[in-house]
């Protein structure tokens, strides 16, 4: 291999629509594998068995292929038009984070790394294996040593570049190619991620515990969840963006340019009142191409649900009751916990609307303990 591959390389993997693509050692031994055994071994992945049953795969690339020499590490900006997160003010609307309102990345990424392997395959004659997010591979240390960014606080991969909206790819090569410099940590004394988490999922900087984690509990829990969740989750309804959206680095944030990930008009900010209603048919047709898709009917529903049980707007209460005949108990179950949310909703507003005709003192509706009138 006379000539270096790597300009031409890069100079392929932006025209297929890709905004980084940097090269790291996949071969050199790093921490992470054990990390990630601590994350498994403290119980924090949860309900994701593949990532206890793929552990030692997951270790390290060799781990997976023992022929890997060097890792291309792709990265393609998502970045939404605005802050996401005022959207959460608009009382009937469900929401879906940024990553999960046009197609879904997958199908959009994986063509695309395919054509770029078999590209690299060509310029240097060696075997090449492609991998985006389900392949038991640690891709956030990958692109970190890559140099495309650094694991904030938060855990994920951002950079000084894209700030946070990025999702990553890899190609690994049997080709010794040479390699970028690891970016650094950047985070300072900032702590602005761990401190708008809802639900309090990082047990210490730069550590998540899943278990507590919207996303996770939205998109890969498939039972009711425990009550202290479904009222934080507020209308979160698929996936959570608070602490990538509250991070200063998206100053440095661009549009995404890629026309499939960007935002469904349908899926940003849809009334929770239309989502409650989907059977089947329609939530397959609704979310079609969409990573939505991947979690059914029944779970999404469930979701709605306990976002219509947070909504204090009795206008819901008819929604969530047409749901307590579902065929799915998880449903009927979310639709019982909803109605018992938006009935105390419903009690105060009677028992406000009673203490206004009697003009009594406003101070006393400090006072509501729940039971009266
Ligand atoms: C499992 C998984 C999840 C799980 C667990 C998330 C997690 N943080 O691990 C859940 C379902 C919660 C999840 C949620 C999300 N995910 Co996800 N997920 C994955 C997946 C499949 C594996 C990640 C993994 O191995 N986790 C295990 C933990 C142990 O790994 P880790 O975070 O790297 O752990 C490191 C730190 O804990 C650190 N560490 C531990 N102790 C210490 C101490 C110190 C001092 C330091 C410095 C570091 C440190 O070292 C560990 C090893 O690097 C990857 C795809 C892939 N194959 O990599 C996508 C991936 C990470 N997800 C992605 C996305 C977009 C998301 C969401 C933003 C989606 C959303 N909007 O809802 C959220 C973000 C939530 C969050 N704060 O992390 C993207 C992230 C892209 C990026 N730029 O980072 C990925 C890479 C998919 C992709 N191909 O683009 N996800
Ligand atoms: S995605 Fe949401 S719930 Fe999960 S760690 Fe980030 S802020 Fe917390
Ligand atoms: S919000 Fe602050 S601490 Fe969190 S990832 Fe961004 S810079 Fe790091």
């Amino acid at each position: 291999m006379a000539v270096d591959p790597r300009p031409s390389i890069r100079e392929r993997a932006l025209a297929l629509g890709f905004d980084a693509c940097q090269f790291a050692s996949a071969a050199e031994p790093w921490n992470a594998g054990e990390r990630l055994a601590h994350f498994v071994q403290a119980g924090r992945h949860g309900e994701m068995g593949w990532m206890e049953t793929t552990l030692a795969r997951r270790a390290h690339p060799t781990a997976m292929w023992d022929g890997a020499r060097t890792a291309i590490v792709l990265g393609m900006n998502y970045g939404p038009e605005t802050d996401p997160l005022p959207q959460m003010a608009d009382v009937g609307a469900g929401y879906l984070s940024v990553y999960a309102r046009g197609d879904d990345y997958h199908e959009v990424i994986k063509g695309r790394l395919k054509t770029l392997a078999g590209q690299v395959a060509a310029l240097t004659g060696q075997d090449v294996k492609v991998f985006v997010d389900t392949a038991p591979l640690m891709e956030k240390p990958l692109a970190q040593r890559a140099g495309l960014g650094w694991q904030g606080k938060h855990t994920n991969l951002l950079s000084r570049r894209h700030g946070n909206w990025l999702f990553l790819g890899v190609i690994l090569t049997a080709a010794e190619l040479e390699v970028d410099a690891a970016e650094i940590d950047h985070c300072g004394s900032c702590t602005a991620c761990l401190t708008a988490c809802p639900t309090n999922a990082f047990p210490a900087p730069y550590q998540l515990d899943a278990r507590r984690c919207l996303s996770y509990l939205t998109i890969e829990f498939a039972g009711p969840w425990p009550v202290e969740f479904r009222t934080a989750t507020g209308s979160r309804i698929y996936g959570c963006d608070d602490c990538l959206a509250v991070c200063p680095w998206n100053k440095f944030a661009s549009t995404a340019r890629e026309g499939r990930l960007m935002a469904r008009a349908a899926l940003v900010s849809p009334r929770l009142s239309d989502l409650a209603a989907l059977d089947d048919a329609a939530f397959r047709t609704l979310f079609a191409k969409n990573p939505v898709k991947r979690i059914g009917r029944d779970r999404f529903v469930r979701n709605v649900l306990y976002a219509i049980g947070n909504s204090a707007d009795p206008n819901l209460i008819a929604a969530a009751q047409a749901r307590l005949g579902d065929e799915s108990a998880l449903v009927r179950g979310a639709a019982v916990w909803a109605l018992s949310r938006l009935a105390d909703t419903a009690r105060f507003l009677a028992w406000r609307n009673e203490a206004m005709n009697h003009e009594t003192d406003p101070g006393v509706l400090a006072e509501w303990d729940g039971t009266a009138p």
